[in-house]
Order: structure tokens, then sequence, then C-alpha cells
């Protein structure tokens, strides 16, 4: 049982500290974008692909001050501070997940796809998310129980997903899928994913084993803002192997909001619960809201489909 107890209307108010907070970490980004526009300025972690740079840290530190100032009894995960070496175990209580910077190799290049992505888990679950991309002004955000919105520019918020009813989904044959490279680029990582986007997109007529010919595959560098698409109805898939929890944290309930069913890795029940082993384990998959036809439900659509796209793909565990 949690020591501090969260009622609908607190964490209606902590959604309202967050966006603002956000907005103003954003600001932010575009300073440290209009920087290293030039310099290129970036850190290696563990290999020359995987890119830190000091905004990255700069930002966790304004955001980790700000909430710990106003949440004092709240826990935080950072992406930087676990990088640091920070590695508190998850409790039932609050506990903010943030990635600063989620697309920093798209910051580091003026690739307008990065954001600041905070999430809070309660109860070791996901239950508030706000995600903003400055550069596109766009501004995501969700508490469980109370939808999931999309502000864009000086446009009221709009529920998601934009799609009301959202299409069906007939197979594979007809999605957009959103994939990534990651920053393990081994020979195993590089074949298996390889592989796996080949038989995605690939024409089976053509040889091409398990192929299913997706309408086509999209790769812009930011997990968070990838689960935003999914929930808006932009992307109808996004799957990585090797995100961590403050990737996926805000997407998550955002998509969750959006009536998108999240799942683990291929072995992972099927129920849309991301709970602690969810969270860290690396294996993530969403899909969006599907509209019911005649014959199926649109959650039996989805889970009908994230079946066939795990017989489809390799596996492979993150490094
Ligand atoms: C990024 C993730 C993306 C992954 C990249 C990188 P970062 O996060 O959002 O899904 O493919 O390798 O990890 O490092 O930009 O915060």
């Amino acid at each position: 049982m949690a020591n501090v107890q969260l009622t609908q209307t607190e964490l209606q108010a902590i959604l309202n500290y967050t966006v603002a907070l956000a907005r103003e970490a954003g600001l932010l980004i575009l300073e440290g974008s209009a920087k290293i526009r030039s310099s290129g300025a970036a850190d290696v972690k563990k290999n020359s692909v995987d890119l830190v740079t000091e905004y990255d840290v700069a930002v966790e530190r304004l955001v980790k001050d700000r909430l710990s100032e106003k949440y004092p009894d709240f826990k935080f995960i950072g992406e930087e501070s676990f990088a640091a070496g920070s590695r508190p175990e998850l409790t039932d209580e609050p506990t903010f997940c943030v990635d600063p910077i989620d697309g920093t190799t798209n910051f580091i290049h003026g690739f307008p796809y990065a954001c600041i992505s905070l999430g809070l888990i309660y109860l070791k679950r996901p239950v508030l998310g706000v995600i903003y991309n400055p550069f596109l002004n766009q501004l995501y955000s969700a508490i469980l129980g109370g939808g999931a919105y999309l502000e864009q520019a000086s446009l009221p918020a709009i529920r998601l997903p934009l799609a009301n009813p959202p299409r069906p989904l007939p197979s594979l044959s007809q999605a957009l899928i959103g994939i990534e490279w990651g920053s393990d680029r081994s020979l195993e990582m590089v074949e298996k994913k390889g592989e796996s986007f080949k038989r995605l997109a690939g024409d089976p007529a053509t040889g091409v084993v398990k192929g299913k010919m997706a309408h086509s595959l999209r790769s812009l560098g930011s997990a968070a803002l990838n689960y935003a698409l999914v929930a808006q109805g932009g992307l109808d898939i996004y799957w990585e192997i090797g995100t961590w929890p403050w990737d996926i944290c805000a997407g998550v309930i955002i998509a969750q909001e959006a009536g998108c069913f999240v799942a683990g890795g291929r072995d992972a029940p099927l129920d849309n619960d991301v709970n602690e082993r969810v969270l860290w384990g690396r294996k993530h998959f969403v899909i969006r809201k599907i509209g019911d036809t005649e014959t199926e439900k649109g959650v039996d659509a989805q889970k009908r489909l994230i079946k066939e796209f795990y017989e489809t793909v390799e596996d492979f565990e993150p490094k």
C-alpha cells in the first residue's frame, strides 16, 4: 500500500503542473538546439551512436529540481540520473519517470522530432504522461481515466485518437509501422532487426518469407513521440526492443487513454497491463485503437494483430 494516496483531482493538479514544467523545459531544449546546431557537441555513452549532450543533463536537472521541490515525497527516475548510477527501487509510491530529451540524436542533428517525456508511475503503473515536442509545438497529455489529448500550437486540446471512430485494421499489410534501429548496432542486433524489417515490408509474392508488405515503416528516432503518434492514430503500430522505462512511461498512459493496446515482449501476457515487469522489460509494442466491425471487436483485432506481428518478427535480447 502506498503512503501517498493520489486522487483523480490530485492527478489533474499534478498534470497541470507538469504541463507547465514541460513547456518551460521545452524553451531550454530550443535554446540548446540553436547552440548545438553548429557544434554538434555530444558525449557518447555505450557507443558512438548512444549520445548525450549537456542539454540532456541540464533539462533533467531543471525538471528534477522543480519536481522534488513541488512533490518532495515523490521518487524520481531519470535517464541521465540512471546513467550516472542512480538505481532507485520502484515501489508503490508515486515516482516520476523522465526522459529529458527523447530523440537526442535528432536534437543534435536539428531533426525536429525530439521531446521531453514526463511520466508518473503510481502503484507500479503509469498514471500520468506529458510529452512535449517544442520544435513542432505539440503537447500530448493524459491521466489515468481522464482521456488523452493533443495541444497543437494555440489550438484547443483535441481528444485522442483524432479519428472517431477509428478505422478498422484488417491486417499488417494495411499498417504504417514505427520501428527504430536503436543504439545497439552489434551484428546480431542489426541482422535480427534487419530481417524483421524486411519481413514487415517485403512482398511475399516475390519470395520474401513471412513477408507482410505493410504500407510502410517509419523510423523517427523518439520512442515517446512514436507512442504519441500511435495514440493519435498517425502510426498504426510501434515496436522496439531496447527501450527503457523513461522512453515509454508517459507514452504508455497517453496511448492507453487513447484506446491503444500496449504489450511487452512476445511471451508477455496480452492484458494491456504495463506493470513493473513490462516497464523494465526492454521489449515494447503498442497498437492504435481499432474500430469494431460487424465480425470483430476492436480489442480482439488488436490482440490478433499483436500475435500476427510477433509470429513475423525475430525475437532477441537487448544488451
Ligand atoms: C532514444 C529512444 C529511441 C531509441 C534510441 C534512443 P534517447 O532515446 O527514444 O526509441 O531507438 O536509440 O534510445 O536516447 O534519444 O533519449
